[in-house]
């Protein structure tokens, strides 16, 4: 959890779709957080949200295991391509595939309705202040989706920080690096490519246009986390999607989903 955002303090809603909230972001008092008093009982509370979380993701994931579902979270910075892959993917596998999807973003059901264009049934979670889902929020989005025997995609919030640390009861994490962030991330956020049975390097199309070193990109991540799988895919091109889908497939073999 982030201790200096405050996220998970804010109120969570699943989002009727057209009907955007607005908020008033109140300004944060990080004065008070440097009081070790106030810091040892953030750390208390961090612990407890944690722990509860955790309890929760286990509760979801015996919720998949008996509904025969692969859950994958997908996770990145804002931008590095998510939606953008999860429609290509989306357009390969529906309708032969059931396939559900959960989009997380702070505000708007903008995502959601990119997703259902493709066919495939879509729950926005808006999360307010809060920058991940989280386990009762998926809990809580699989309960309205009435789905079983398939893949269950989750789209989480982009932030590369706090959704390394909430287990939502995924088979697996899934974290997209589009070449534009540069070679530096998995060294900058370990935690999210530590957490990661996948990294997928998104938008190769545009290679020819950067600086930027793949390799080094690559190495970096299995510095932090030597078993990580990689593809690298462009939604633009397709390249690496058939991949990608071979990928999905096998994890669909080995949870015994029926998609
Ligand atoms: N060139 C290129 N642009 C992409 C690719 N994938 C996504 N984009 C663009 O990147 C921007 C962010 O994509 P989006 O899917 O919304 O990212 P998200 O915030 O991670 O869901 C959009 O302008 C997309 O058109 C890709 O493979 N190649
Ligand atoms: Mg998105």
């Amino acid at each position: 959890m982030c201790g200096v955002c405050g996220c998970g303090e804010g109120e969570t809603r699943l989002e009727p779709v057209g009907q955007p909230h607005r908020h008033n972001h109140g300004v944060h008092s990080h004065a008070l957080r440097d009081d070790p008093a106030e810091r040892a009982h953030l750390v208390s509370v961090e612990q407890d949200i944690l722990s509860k979380n955790d309890a929760l993701a286990a509760h979801n994931r015996e919720h998949f295991n008996s509904h025969r579902v692969l859950a994958l979270n997908l996770v990145s910075s804002p931008g590095a391509g998510k939606t953008t892959l999860l429609v290509e993917t989306l357009a390969r596998l529906v309708p032969d595939t059931t396939v559900a999807v959960i989009e997380g973003d702070q505000e708007t059901s903008a995502d959601a309705d990119r997703i259902r264009a493709t066919g495939a049934p879509a729950i926005q979670v808006n999360t307010g202040k809060g920058c991940h889902l989280d386990a009762a929020m998926i809990d809580q989005a699989f309960g309205q989706l009435h789905f079983h025997d398939g893949i269950l995609f989750i789209e989480n919030v982009g932030n590369l920080v706090c959704p390394a640390g909430f287990d939502l009861g995924e088979d697996h994490k899934v974290v997209i690096a589009s070449v534009t962030e540069g070679e530096d991330k998995p060294l900058k956020y370990p935690n999210m490519f530590a957490a990661a049975g996948l990294m997928l390097v998104s938008k190769v199309d545009l290679l020819p246009h950067l600086d930027v070193d793949v390799d080094l990109l690559i190495a970096n991540a299995r510095r932090v986390n030597p078993g990580i799988a990689v593809i690298q895919v462009s939604a633009k091109t397709g390249e690496g999607l058939e991949r990608w889908l071979r990928w999905v497939g096998g994890a669909v073999d080995m949870v015994g989903a029926t998609a």
